[in-house]
Formats: structure tokens, sequence, C-alpha cells
């Protein structure tokens, strides 16, 4: 890894949010690849912190700046990695479900699902069974994509699923489902049709859906 790598690592976990700005900016302007400053040091800095935070060696409070520094160096990268687009291949509608407010791994989705042609309606965090029937009722998507990242909070998936099939909107609709604690063998037994394990694995898998149905 290069120094200069290494300090952006290092500025996400502090929460240093101009540093990071300035090293995504020395990063880019220097020729590095997006995916590896996204791979190679953002997401390598909120693994860290993560540790960190389950061995008790930081508090929530710096995983928080360290994730407020983590969006902003993401979104400068976002605009470069969804401007290699490619047809338009369907609409997605993401979410994380109600109770929980992670959204990092959601944005990573739909930055991969935006970067693969998919159009995105991103409902954001804490979102209910309700706002989902109106979303999907309103927007029509091809996939309605799920994020949970807590125990708690991953059983809120099947409410959802309950309530698109009350209000007969579920056939037809792709449900992917995913988050740290979800697993395939879960996503199975609540009657979603798929489950991924990261962003770039979720947008090849729909990628491969839509191109079978001949768009892509
Ligand atoms: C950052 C973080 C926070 C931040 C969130 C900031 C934000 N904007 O997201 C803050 C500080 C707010 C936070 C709060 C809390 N957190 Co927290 N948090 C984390 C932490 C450190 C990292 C999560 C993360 O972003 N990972 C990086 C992303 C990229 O990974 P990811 O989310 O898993 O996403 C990838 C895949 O899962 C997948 N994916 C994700 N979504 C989807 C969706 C689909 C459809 C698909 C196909 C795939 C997919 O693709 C993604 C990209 O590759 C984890 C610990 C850890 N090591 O994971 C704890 C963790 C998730 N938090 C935890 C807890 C307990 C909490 C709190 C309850 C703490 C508290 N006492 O207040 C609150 C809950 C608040 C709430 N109601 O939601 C626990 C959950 C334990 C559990 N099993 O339930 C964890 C595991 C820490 C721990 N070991 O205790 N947290």
């Amino acid at each position: 890894m290069s120094d200069t790598a290494r300090e952006l690592v290092e500025a996400v976990k502090c929460g240093d949010e101009n540093k990071t700005i300035s090293l995504v900016r020395r990063m880019l302007s220097e020729g590095a690849d997006p995916y590896e400053i996204l791979y190679g040091s953002l997401l390598l800095a909120m693994r860290e912190i993560g540790d960190n935070f389950n061995d008790d060696a930081v508090f929530i409070a710096e995983v928080l700046n360290a994730a407020q520094a983590w969006k902003k160096g993401y979104s400068l990268l976002k605009s470069i990695i969804v401007d290699e687009k490619t047809p338009l291949l369907g609409r997605v509608v993401i979410a994380t479900v109600e109770g929980d407010v992670h959204d990092i791994g959601k944005n990573l989705v739909s930055v991969f699902l935006d970067a693969a042609g998919f159009e995105i309606v991103d409902l954001g965090v804490d979102v209910s069974a309700d706002m989902i029937v109106d979303a999907v009722r309103e927007h029509r998507p091809d996939i309605l994509a799920l994020s949970s990242l807590l125990t708690v909070t991953m059983t809120y998936h099947e409410v959802i699923i309950q309530a698109l099939k009350d209000a007969g909107l579920r056939d037809g609709l792709i449900i992917f489902v995913g988050g740290a604690p979800i697993t395939r063998e879960y996503s199975i037994e609540i009657g979603a049709d798929y489950y991924e394990k990261d962003a770039a694995s979720t947008a090849e898998h729909a990628r491969r859906l839509f191109a079978k149905k001949g768009y892509g």
C-alpha cells in the first residue's frame, strides 16, 4: 500500500473530513483507480475501525465521525464510478429497513447498481413497510433491495415482504436482501429472491438477471 493510501485510511479513521477529501482528490489527480481508492483505503478504514469498535478500542462517536469522513470521500468517487454508465437495465428501489440507520453498505450497493446501469430510487434509512409499499406502488421497480445491519432489524425484512404480498405487489418484483447479519438461508426462509454478500456481487448478479432478459 502506498503512503498516501495509508494516510487516507488514517484520515478516515480519525474522522478528518478535510484531509479525506484532499487525499482522495490528490490520489485521483495522480491517476489512482477509483475502485482501488474505494476498496483499498475507504472501505479498509471502515473495516479497521469496525474491528477496533468490536474490540472496545474506540467509542461509537469515533465510528460515527469516521463514517462521516467515509461519506465525503465516497461522494467524490461516486460521480466518477457512476459516470462509466452502461444503458439502463431497470429500476431499483433501495432502503435500510425500519429501526436501522446503517447506510454505508446500502449506499455502496446503490453505487454499484447505478454503475451497472440501474436507475436508483434510494428511500434512505429507517424505512417502514408502509413507505416501501408506497414506493413500490409509485415507482414500479424491477428490483427491491433491502439492507439491515442489526440482528434486531433483520427480521423486519419479512414484515416488508408480507406487506408487499398483502398489497398485491410481490409478484414480478425481484427482492434482494443483504447486510452483515443476513445469510442466504435466512433470505430463503423469509421469501426473498436473492441474497448477496457485497455490493460488487449484487450488481453483477442483477446485471446478469437483466442481461438474460435481453436488456444488457
Ligand atoms: C459504522 C457503524 C455504525 C454507524 C453507522 C453509520 C452509517 N451511516 O451507516 C453508527 C455509529 C451510526 C452505528 C450505530 C449503531 N450500531 Co453500528 N456499526 C457500524 C460498523 C462499525 C460498521 C458498519 C459498516 O458500515 N460496515 C461497512 C459496510 C460497507 O459493510 P456492510 O454494511 O456490511 O455492507 C456490505 C454488505 O453487507 C452488503 N450489503 C449491505 N446492504 C445490502 C443490501 C443488499 C440488498 C445486498 C444484496 C447487500 C448488502 O454489501 C455491502 C457492501 O459490500 C459495524 C461493525 C462492523 N464491523 O461491521 C457496527 C454494528 C453493525 N453496529 C452495531 C450496533 C449494535 C449499533 C448500535 C445499536 C449501537 C448503539 N448502542 O447505539 C447503533 C444502531 C443504530 C441504529 N438504530 O441503526 C452492531 C450490530 C450488532 C448486531 N448483530 O446487531 C455492529 C455489528 C457492531 C458490534 N459488533 O456491536 N453503527
